[in-house]
């Protein structure tokens, strides 16, 4: 039975991917409701005209009237909250929600919910695969894959979301089994007033939630929550009573709970110290949600990390090539840059820029300095990124992903890495992150 009241008028707001799946999810409890978008021609229009050609639809400029015929606005992630419209409409009474506190209001099994600002999809599909492993039927989606919408079922034992900061920001009450903030640095500063108000949406995540996780080398991960409330931690030094970390023994370093080492790190397939931190937090999210170590152990050993994700290529002279397309923020690159950095025996050859969404990149420049041979920049904010690196390291300015590649190649040397890391999402030059990652690797095996 639906927890919404039939009598009631609603609108989603916003047509890509969630919007559609909270016109299934309304459509199949026999909600009345109409859908607008600000685009002319919104990516599911075709499907929802298609499959539900009774419902109404309104494009372009949002219409304040139309809007304040709902009594509940339903707006997409991908749209801002400040939207002068969704905002004259809630001055006049109109509630402004979501699809993940539908979500909540639904779901029957427990909900593992991950949030935070790099980390988030790898940590999900861990946990996802976690509790796989331990036998559970769960259902793994939200920001990453399957809208949470679409995954809603009786037959679901547990729920692991993965969730955005703006879908947060319509999320009233979720009610978690155990949130987390995995980390927090600066991204989507187009959409925010400054880190307050990102941390502020983030940290929306906690609301009801029975347990937490917490960063133990990020303040800014730790909420406010009532005394009584269990907190789990993780972090790459030693842990405490409650904490997940890393310990040495005999030069071997080990995952570690409480005094007890779980396993060797050596045992784990994705690289580097940012890895080793997700592994920390997937396992003290599973711990939490109840799932017993042997089977969380068998899916770090068989985890071999996501596409685009510092996903290794090829070989070639000596030289080796990483797709981290999806470091679509500073924060992200840095943990590469750093982490790869370490790794190899010569030095990176880093490939950066595109949008730039308002960030302060100046965080870039002792890392560059430390690992880097040469960056070449692409995209529409490369001239910010050359100026926040200054005279480091030498900068090529280059026109297209393919030049990038076949200029890198040329500056790279025996036992150095190319790594496309770029610090900014796509948009300005590919559809998507995947895209960029895939043109990447073209142009990698392109090499001859
Ligand atoms: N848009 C308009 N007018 C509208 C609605 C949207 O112009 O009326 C534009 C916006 O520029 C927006 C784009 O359309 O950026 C897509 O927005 P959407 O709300 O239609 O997006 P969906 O297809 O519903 O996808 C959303 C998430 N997208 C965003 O938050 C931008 C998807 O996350 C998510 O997988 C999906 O819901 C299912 O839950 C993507 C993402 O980039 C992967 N997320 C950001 C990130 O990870 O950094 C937050
Ligand atoms: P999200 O879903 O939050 O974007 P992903 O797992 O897709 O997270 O990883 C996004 C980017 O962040 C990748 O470039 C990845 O290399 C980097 N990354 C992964 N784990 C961490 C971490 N613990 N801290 C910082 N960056 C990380």
């Amino acid at each position: 039975m639906s927890l919404i009241a039939s009598s009631h008028f609603r609108i989603v707001v916003g047509l890509g991917k969630s919007g559609m799946s909270l016109v299934r999810f309304l459509a199949n409890r026999g909600v009345a409701f109409a859908v607008a978008d600000t685009r002319e021609n919104p990516p599911e229009l075709a499907t929802l005209r298609r499959d539900y050609p009774q419902v109404e639809v309104r494009c372009g400029e949002l219409d304040v009237e139309f809007l304040c015929r709902a009594d509940e606005l339903y707006v997409s992630p991908g749209l801002a909250l400040a939207t002068p419209a969704l905002q004259q409409a809630a001055a006049r009474g109109v509630k402004l929600s979501g699809d993940i506190e539908l979500f909540a209001r639904n779901a029957k099994a427990p909900i593992v919910a991950i949030s935070g600002s790099n980390a988030k999809s790898t940590v999900t599909t861990l946990v996802g695969e976690m509790a796989a492993a331990a036998g559970k039927r769960v259902a793994v989606g939200g920001n990453l894959g399957t809208p949470a919408l679409d995954l809603l079922s009786d037959d679901v034992e547990l729920y692991v979301l993965e969730l955005s900061s703006f879908q947060l920001e319509t999320t009233d009450h979720l009610g978690a089994e155990v949130a987390t903030v995995l980390n927090i640095s600066e991204d989507h500063m187009d959409r925010y007033s400054g880190l307050p108000a990102y941390h502020l949406a983030k940290h929306r995540i906690f609301r009801g939630a029975r347990q937490v996780v917490v960063n133990r080398q990020d303040a800014l991960s730790r909420p406010l929550i009532g005394e009584g409330v269990p907190c789990w931690t993780f972090g790459l030094n030693k842990p405490d009573i409650n904490g997940f970390g890393l310990r040495e023994e005999n030069g071997e370093k080990y995952l570690t709970f409480q005094f007890e080492n779980l396993m060797p790190v050596s045992e784990l397939k994705i690289r580097g110290a940012h890895n080793q931190a997700n592994a920390l937090s997937a396992l003290a999210l599973g711990h939490a949600a109840g799932l017993p170590f042997e089977p969380m152990l068998q899916a770090l050993r068989s985890f071999g990390g996501l596409v685009h994700r510092c996903q290794w290529l090829r070989e070639r002279q000596g030289v080796s090539y990483y797709d981290d397309s999806k470091a679509t923020n500073v924060g992200a690159a840095l943990a590469a840059i750093e982490g790869l950095g370490e790794d190899i025996p010569g030095k990176l050859i880093l490939i950066a820029g595109g949008e730039g969404k308002g960030a302060d990149f100046s965080g870039l420049k002792a890392p560059v300095a430390a690992h880097c041979r040469a960056v070449v920049l692409i995209g529409r904010d490369a001239e910010l990124i050359a100026s926040a690196l200054g005279d480091s390291v030498p900068l090529l300015r280059i026109k297209t992903l393919e030049e990038a590649v076949q200029r890198a190649a040329e500056w790279a040397q025996e036992g150095d890495a190319v790594l496309l890391a770029p610090a900014c999402a796509s948009f300005d030059m590919f559809k998507n992150f995947e895209v960029r990652g895939q043109m990447f690797a073209q142009a990698v095996r392109d090499l001859s």
